[in-house]
Parts: structure tokens; C-alpha cells; sequence
């Protein structure tokens, strides 16, 4: 009996340590992302060279969508890649638009919905080096110009949907689901536009040869043939089973070293990130989990002609600083044209982020929430230096007092600084009506014409007295 209990402790010890050493290694693997905070994400295929027009019409939705939203028939869509030929690509431009920003990674559709594979694949000849008059297999050679300028390199695979190879997934959406009093008009309009299949050679095969036959061994050939991958990002999970998902997900044993998000199944397959999709949650959504916020410059991922409607940079540079003031990441999308070259206007806001990164990105990598109250005036991230915490403030309205306040920090403050010129400022603490208050007393033009940082180093580690309660972050998984 006494030799069983010890066996039994045996084994429960370790099995503890083998967990623990799992968590370890999960950290580890983890740390260049938690650092990165900034990726860039590329939609790029032969949906491009449509830049979201067909037959004169202009089609909705993203401009990746166009195949499916146009009902654009297989053999029609195949045809037009004939002429898809992006002689401006350049993936040296494209990494170093990337690092000069201050991004750290690059996520690429290797193969979107649409099935076209942005590489040279042996299973289908439905992919860039094939199909195309351009004939270059455009993996490889920003695989190249990443490992040269030192930024990650990760793909985005469709995994369940595919609207050309025989057997893919065509997503459906049924009509009714949270309509009030839809009227029978718009059901059908609906139904019709998003009843998955409109092409009889998309049913020729069934998923299940899909999945053995094109997503299984193109998987295999995008995590063997490229070097290091640092990421895999699946999308749209839709009609995968368990066991297509546990195919797939084996074959992350290639790079031991590689980082998934939550869109291969669902929750049975969380992945190591969760993906927000076009929105910051909330601090009252942040529940621990690593997660990504992927969002795009327009309102398009994949390039539409006509889609102006542009976030201006301050706007893409206070997104990038309240997420990682809420310990996330930002992926931001650039939808390049037919000739493989970035919209002029994500160049620019690409150039303008870069100039404040070179200033001001301590504030940003490596950091981690804040765990403050929300400010009314700005952003705040925060590092544990040893055994020291210094906060970053990134001020959005500079004050017209010449002072800022920050509530419930006790520490003393050893220096403050501002990261633009590095000219310290003066700071007082005091009690207003028993609650701790740091004033920060600032010049009265801000240095940054879009956001300034203030770096308050402080003695010892900083404990806020109130923390925001913890939530859960809505799934961004779709489907
Ligand atoms: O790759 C980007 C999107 O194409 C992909 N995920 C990001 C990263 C995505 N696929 N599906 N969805 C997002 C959600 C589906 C949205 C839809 Fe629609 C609503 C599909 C049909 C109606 C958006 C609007 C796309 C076409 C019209």
C-alpha cells in the first residue's frame, strides 16, 4: 500500500514537472512575439490584380472576397490569372517598408480563400509559379529578404475554405440567424449570396480529399521548403472536423519553435493567440491569453482601386499604442496592387509610424499592460526592469495646465523624461482626499505632433492599488 502511495506521488510529481517544463518552454517560445507588439500583414494573390471590379461592377466586401461575392465562375477566375504578372515585386522594398515602420513580423497569405497559392506547390498547379506569367515563387524570396533584414516571417493559410482547388470549403451563412422581422426579399437576396458553392467543379471532390490532397501536403511543403516559420495563422475554420484539424495541427511539429492562433477548428484547438479581427478589446476583455489585433489601413484587406477610405497614421499609431498598453499585438494589414507594389497611402502611414518608432519604441516593444486605471489623457505601457518598474505615458491630448496626473501609485520616482529630445521633467507627489497622486509637469507644446511619451522610471516594483477587473476577450475566431 505504502509502495503504491509512492509510486502514486512519483507519478504526480512528475507529471507536474513535465508541465512545468511545457509552460517553460511555451514561454520561451512565446518571448519574441510578447516583444515584437508590431507585425505587418500582407493580402496579396491573383484577387489582387481585380482591385475589387468585375465586369464593371463594383463588388463588396473585401477585395479578397471578390471570387466568391462576384460568383465569378472557377475556370473564368483561373483564366484571368494568366495575366496576373506583378513585375514590381520586390521583397526587399516590402521587408524593409516593414522595419523601417518599427514592425517586427510579416504574416503573408501564402494561400487565401480564393486557393491561390503565392508559392510554387507540387500538389496543385493552381499557384503563382504555374498559373502566372510571373512565374516566381514569391515565398521564397521574401523568405530570403526577411532572414537578411531579420524579421519573422509567417503565413496565413486558409486551411478549410478553398473556391478553386475541388473539395474546399465554401462558407455559408444562413438568414435568419440575429435578424429582427427580415423581410422575405432580403432573406432570398441573402441566401443566394452566401449559399457556399456556385460552381459544380468546386463539389467534384469532397473535403475530406481537399484536406489529404491540397491543405495537408501544401502545409507540409510552406513549413519545410522556407527556412524558420515563426508563425502559422489559420482562418476560417469552416466544416472542419477534429480530425482534419488534428492533420493539420501535426504537422506544426516541422517547427517546434512556431506560434498559432485560434482559427484552425475552435475552442478544442485554441492555438497559442487569439485574433480580434478589426477591433481593440477592452480592458475588461483582456483575460490573460496572448492575443492580436489584426486590422486593416481601408476597410479592404485584399486591394480594391476605389476603397479610400483610410485611417490617417495618428489614428493606425494610437491603435498600435493602446494595444500595447493592453499587452497585445498589433498586425497591420497593406493590400498590395496587380504590379506588387504597397498603396501609396500605407506607405506613407508606414514612414510616419517608423519616424515615431525610431523616437519613441522603447515605449512600445517589449512592454507589457499597465495595469492602471484607465487615463483620460493618454496611453500607458509598462516594464519591470529588475526590480524596478518604469511606465511609459504616451500622451494623446497634451495638457493646456501643464500638468498631468496619474492616481494610486505610491512608488517614489528615481527620474522622468520625456523620449522625444530626452529632456527630463519635473514630478510631485501628493495626497488628494487620501488617494496618491503624481503630477508630471511638462513644457506646454507637446514635442510629437501626433503622440508624446513620457518615461517615469520608479523605485522598486509598481503595485497599482486599483487594476482593471479581469474579463474575457471576445473570440475573434469567425465562422
Ligand atoms: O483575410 C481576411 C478576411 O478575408 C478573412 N479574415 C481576414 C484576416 C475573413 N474571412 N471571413 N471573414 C473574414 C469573415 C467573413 C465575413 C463575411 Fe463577407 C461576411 C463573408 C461574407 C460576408 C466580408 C464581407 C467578406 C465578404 C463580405
Amino acid at each position: 500500500m505504502r509502495k503504491l502511495s509512492f509510486i502514486c506521488i512519483m507519478i504526480l510529481l512528475m507529471m507536474q514537472s513535465l508541465f512545468a517544463q511545457e509552460v517553460l518552454v511555451g514561454n520561451e517560445r512565446m518571448k519574441w512575439w510578447r516583444e515584437a507588439r508590431f507585425g505587418m500583414f500582407i493580402h496579396w494573390g491573383c484577387y489582387s490584380q481585380w482591385g475589387g471590379t468585375y465586369n464593371g461592377n463594383k463588388i463588396g466586401g473585401g477585395g479578397e472576397w471578390i471570387m466568391n461575392r462576384g460568383k465569378i465562375p472557377v475556370a473564368e477566375y483561373m483564366d484571368a490569372a494568366k495575366k496576373f504578372n506583378p513585375v514590381n515585386f520586390n521583397a526587399n522594398a516590402w521587408v524593409k517598408m516593414a522595419k523601417d515602420a518599427g514592425m517586427k513580423y510579416i504574416i503573408i497569405t501564402a494561400k487565401h480563400h480564393d486557393g491561390f497559392a503565392l508559392f510554387k506547390s507540387k500538389v496543385s498547379t493552381w499557384n503563382i509559379v504555374d498559373a502566372t506569367p510571373f512565374g516566381r515563387d514569391v515565398l521564397k524570396e521574401l523568405a530570403v529578404a526577411c532572414k537578411n533584414n531579420d524579421i519573422k516571417l509567417g503565413f496565413y493559410y486558409s486551411q478549410a475554405q478553398d473556391w478553386v482547388n475541388p473539395g474546399g470549403a465554401v462558407k455559408r451563412k444562413l438568414a435568419k440567424e440575429g435578424w429582427a422581422n427580415p423581410d422575405s426579399a432580403r432573406i432570398d437576396a441573402y441566401t443566394k449570396e452566401h449559399n457556399g458553392h456556385w460552381d459544380s467543379l468546386q463539389t467534384s471532390k469532397s473535403m475530406a480529399d481537399y484536406i489529404d490532397s491540397v491543405a495537408v501536403p501544401q502545409v507540409k511543403e510552406l513549413l519545410s521548403n522556407y527556412g524558420d516559420i515563426a508563425v502559422l495563422w489559420w482562418d476560417t475554420p469552416t466544416d472542419m472536423t477534429k480530425i482534419f484539424a488534428e492533420k493539420l495541427h501535426n504537422i506544426l511539429m516541422l517547427q517546434p519553435q512556431i506560434i498559432t492562433n485560434d482559427r484552425l477548428k475552435g475552442p478544442d484547438f485554441p492555438g497559442d493567440t487569439k485574433t480580434p479581427e478589426q477591433s481593440i478589446p477592452g480592458l475588461n476583455e483582456i483575460d490573460g491569453k496572448d492575443w492580436e489585433t489584426c486590422m486593416t489601413m481601408n476597410e479592404t484587406w485584399g486591394f480594391k482601386s476605389y476603397d479610400n477610405n483610410w485611417k490617417s497614421p495618428a489614428v493606425l499609431l494610437r491603435n498600435l499604442i493602446d494595444i500595447a498598453s493592453k499587452g497585445g499585438n498589433y498586425l497591420l494589414n497593406v493590400g498590395p496592387d496587380a504590379c506588387g507594389e504597397f498603396p501609396t497611402e500605407s506607405v506613407n502611414s508606414l514612414k510616419i509610424i517608423g519616424e515615431w518608432m525610431k523616437v519613441n519604441n522603447e515605449a512600445i516593444y517589449a512592454t507589457k499592460a499597465s495595469l492602471l486605471k484607465p487615463l483620460e489623457w493618454g496611453k500607458c505601457t509598462r516594464k519591470d526592469v529588475g526590480e524596478n518598474t518604469t511606465l511609459y505615458f504616451s500622451v494623446f491630448n497634451w495638457p493646456s495646465t501643464g500638468k498631468l496626473s496619474v492616481y494610486g501609485i505610491t512608488n517614489n520616482v528615481a527620474s522622468a523624461s520625456l523620449l522625444n529630445g530626452n529632456i527630463s521633467v519635473k514630478t510631485e507627489k501628493r495626497k488628494i482626499n487620501g488617494m496618491d497622486c503624481l503630477d508630471i509637469y511638462v513644457p506646454d507644446k507637446a514635442p510629437d505632433n501626433m503622440v508624446s511619451v513620457i518615461k517615469v522610471q520608479f523605485n522598486g516594483l509598481l503595485v497599482p492599488k486599483e487594476s482593471p477587473e479581469n474579463g474575457k476577450i471576445k473570440s475573434g475566431s469567425i465562422d
